[in-house]
């Protein structure tokens, strides 16, 4: 294990897992821009090195993050808001093709919230707490909120999270479909490494590919998923973990990728 520990963010690698821990203790990881811009930087290094399959996004056991940075926002002009343009950094992580998995303990509200639906699953510790409170602080959603919980837990769910700001807990959450999983808070990170094995042990391109598919779901009419999805597989048939995946089932064997 490789980290360096230093605020706002710890980055460390356990083989072939990438871990981004927010660490901002005091205001329980309130995402400054500086921290987004080190997430964003550190998540892109990740996606060019070759051996990380899977990128873990983690906060501390209070909170995975309580929202943007209020103290920081609290004074700004609308033009101040468009000119530092902090979305550039979410927008960065948009980009990133390794699977990213949010471990979600204690609080994740507003954008922290949403930074955990901008990962590709969302997997709650059992006091997770879950909102959208932007409207108690006379602001709404701006990380794409809105626009995620409406298509990932639907329209009634979303309306209710962002006019009541009300928090859901880790239950709550997984009936609506926010989280794919609960488990216990006690040994979460370790449970988590298990997770991200889990997505770091499959053909590594394979697993990009159907991210890539599974993504576009949300950006296409259900003809033109359906065509981009056979166009994905078609195109596993041109990687050399795809024979070697077959070839070792057929000979009972485990399979050796080699991500090509
Ligand atoms: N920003 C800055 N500081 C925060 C934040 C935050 N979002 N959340 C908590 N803190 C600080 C508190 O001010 C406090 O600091 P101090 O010890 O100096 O007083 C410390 O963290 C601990 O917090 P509390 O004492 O309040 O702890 P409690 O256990 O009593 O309450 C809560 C925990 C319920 C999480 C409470 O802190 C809270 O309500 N926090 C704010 C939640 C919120 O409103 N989040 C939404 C923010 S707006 C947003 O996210 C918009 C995103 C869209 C764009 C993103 C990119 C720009």
């Amino acid at each position: 294990m490789t980290e360096a520990n230093t605020e706002p963010l710890i980055v460390k690698n356990e083989g072939p897992i990438g871990v981004l821990q927010l660490h901002r203790p005091k205001v329980l990881n309130a995402l400054n821009p500086e921290l987004m811009s080190k997430l964003a930087a550190a998540a892109e290094a990740f996606d060019e090195d070759p051996e990380i399959r899977c990128i873990l996004i983690l906060g501390s056991e209070r909170a995975f993050a309580a929202g943007a940075d209020i103290a920081d926002m609290a004074p700004r002009s609308v033009a101040d808001m468009k000119q530092r343009d902090q979305f550039r950094d979410w927008d960065r992580l948009r980009r990133i093709r390794t699977p990213m998995v949010a471990g979600v303990s204690g609080f994740a509200l507003g954008g922290g919230c949403e930074l955990a639906m901008l990962c590709d699953l969302a997997v709650a510790a059992d006091n997770a707490k879950f909102g959208q409170p932007e409207v108690s602080i006379g602001v709404i959603p701006g990380a794409g909120g809105t626009q995620r919980l409406a298509r990932s837990v639907g329209r009634a769910m979303a309306m209710d999270m962002c006019l009541t700001g009300r928090m859901l807990d880790a239950n709550e959450a997984l009936r609506i479909g926010l989280v794919s999983r609960v488990l216990p808070s006690e040994g979460f990170e370790q449970a988590m490494m298990t997770v991200g094995g889990e997505i770091a042990k499959q053909a590594p391109l394979a697993v990009q590919l159907a991210k890539e598919a599974v993504e576009a779901a949300y950006e296409t009419p259900l003809e033109g998923g359906i065509m981009a999805e056979r166009n994905l597989f078609f195109s596993c048939f041109g990687t050399d973990d795809q024979k070697e995946g077959m070839q070792a089932f057929l000979e009972k064997r485990k399979p050796e990728w080699r991500n090509r």
